[in-house]
């Protein structure tokens, strides 16, 4: 058939639709995010190393007044730190270059409190540049944490001063070692310490002109916010979008912080930090979580649109440890087990609308199961009723909801629910939620079904979805089973022995 002919028929059967004309992409809803917010946002979860003379002192905030020759880790291996962070799914680390004590790890010209003066290799060390060749030679992008209250520096208190002080250390740092994706600007400040204040402007300005690609984070932006806590959970309604003139670096409110703000005109997504230890530095006797509650870390975290940055504190021997090795391998084969495997996938799909036509694929529902966030499903434009219905062609268990937006198009979704058609003919709500962003996880007690009902209820304009899929997590349930029964609390690797052992029996583990 040749076009006019094929146009002609295509247009009896469909008459509005234009044949040869494709309808462009709906336009994105202000804010959104820059091209290194989406790359980093796309990064999911870092690992964080908190390293420096308080691990040699078992100090969490180090005086400043320590000598700096207990820094010497005998068996320093950047390239073990850059591996672990890779073996077990994390693209992105970020080290502590200068703590609250002042010490640095890179050969500073601006004082006399760093590496130049540990025993650590005769002073001729520099653990910023081995980690920066560790991070480049694996694929590994590398961010930064310069404390901006320094506890050393007796010019600290010295506005200009300190400022001239803390932007010459910006500058060593952000020209030595290549590329740097992220600045960690933290906000802590004991009470009663020296009264200062920063020049943020400056400093925002200085890193993004030496470092176009990195992510600046602070408790307010530019690029990335502070969650409000230090347990790694954001609230259930998580908007990147968020005033800055509302926050102030060391003075936000931690519950606009963990929600982010409907009405906010920046695009500020939140970074989720957690020690995977009781203590951010390395102590002898503390140990690690278990790879169960960092998996519920990571449905708190990764789950509610934000990046996780769980630190992994390297030991006085300059290792990461071996159990904190085995937390996280546990960690990524639970992650692996639970989302590899989207049992929606097989799914035959009917869309309340699409955008454009029948013959247009790029808005087909079916996009939500292509790869990545640049494909999505896009219904008519200026309707009310949005809804997926899946036929997943065979009765199907699953207690985990995971469900992702075309962020570069703008945060959209306030709420949707999930309906199931049980045995009876009736469709039955299985779970509610309010934002989406770039990755929404919702856990709820099993249920069984061959047809599904993903509804969007509220939508900022018109709703568009990139994901969707259903998984069936027996760990985090199985775990709760135990903790009902025994007020031991297993360690992460029994658990998993338990369930890689035992065939998984729905009426045992129901919630
Ligand atoms: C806090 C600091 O005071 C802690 O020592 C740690 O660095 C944590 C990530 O941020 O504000």
């Amino acid at each position: 058939m040749n076009l006019i002919l094929f146009c002609l028929s295509i247009s009896l059967i469909f008459p509005i639709s234009h044949c040869a004309l494709q309808k462009p992409p709906p336009l994105p809803i202000l804010p959104i995010p820059t091209a290194s917010q989406l790359q980093w946002q796309l990064s999911s979860m870092a690992l964080f190393f908190h390293f420096g003379t308080n691990t040699f002192t078992d100090s969490e905030w180090g005086t400043g007044q320590v000598d700096p020759s207990v820094f010497n880790p005998t068996r320093l291996n950047t390239t073990q730190w850059v591996q672990v962070a890779k073996d077990s799914g994390f693209n992105r680390v970020i080290l502590t270059a200068k703590h609250h004590d002042g010490f640095c790890l890179w050969p500073s010209e601006y004082t006399d409190y760093s590496v130049k003066s540990a025993s650590w290799r005769n002073g001729s060390g520099d653990v910023v540049k081995e980690l920066a060749v560790a991070a480049r030679e694996a694929g590994v992008d590398l961010g930064l944490y310069l404390s901006p209250w320094d506890r050393h520096e007796v010019c600290y208190g010295k506005t200009l001063e300190y400022n001239e002080l803390y932007l010459g250390q910006m500058t060593e740092l952000l020209t030595r070692y290549g590329e740097i994706k992220e600045v960690w600007l933290d906000g802590a400040k004991g009470e009663g310490e020296k009264d200062m204040e920063y020049f943020f402007d400056s400093w925002f300005s200085l890193i993004h002109q030496l470092q176009p690609g990195a992510i600046i984070f602070s408790d307010a932006g530019p690029d990335t916010r502070w969650i409000g806590d230090e347990a790694g959970v954001a609230g259930s309604t998580c908007w990147s979008l968020f005033n800055r003139s509302s926050a102030q670096i060391g003075g936000t409110d931690p519950k606009y912080s963990q929600g982010g703000d409907p009405s906010g005109h920046d695009w500020v997504p939140a970074e989720c930090d957690v020690s995977i230890r009781p203590g951010w530095f390395w102590h002898a006797l503390e140990a690690p979580k278990s790879a169960i509650k960092l998996l519920d870390i990571y449905y708190k975290s990764v789950g509610r649109n934000c990046l996780l940055l769980l630190n992994v504190p390297p030991n006085s021997s300059g290792l990461i440890s071996d159990e904190d090795i085995q937390v996280l391998q546990e960690f990524s084969e639970l992650l692996r087990s639970i989302f590899s495997d989207n049992l929606a996938g097989n799914a035959i799909l009917n869309a309340s609308s699409t955008r454009g036509s029948i013959v247009d694929s790029r808005f087909d529902p079916y996009n939500i199961f292509k790869e990545g966030i640049y494909t999505y499903w896009a219904p008519e434009e200026n309707l009310s009723d949005w809804a997926l219905h899946l036929n997943l062609q065979e009765s199907v268990s699953f207690n985990v909801l995971q469900v992702q937006e075309p962020i570069h198009m703008g945060q959209r979704v306030m709420a949707f629910h999930l309906e199931i058609l049980n045995e009876d003919g009736d469709w039955r709500r299985v779970v509610n939620g309010t934002t989406v962003g770039y990755q929404r996880l919702l856990q709820f007690p099993s249920v069984e079904s061959q047809y599904l009902k993903f509804v969007i209820d509220k939508s900022r304009a018109d709703p568009l979805i990139s994901h969707l899929g259903i998984y069936m997590d027996q760990f985090s349930i199985l775990n709760s089973a135990f903790n009902r029964s025994s007020p031991t609390n297993f360690y992460s690797s029994q658990v998993l022995r338990q369930a890689y052992t035992q065939p998984f029996n729905n009426s045992l583990y129901l919630i």
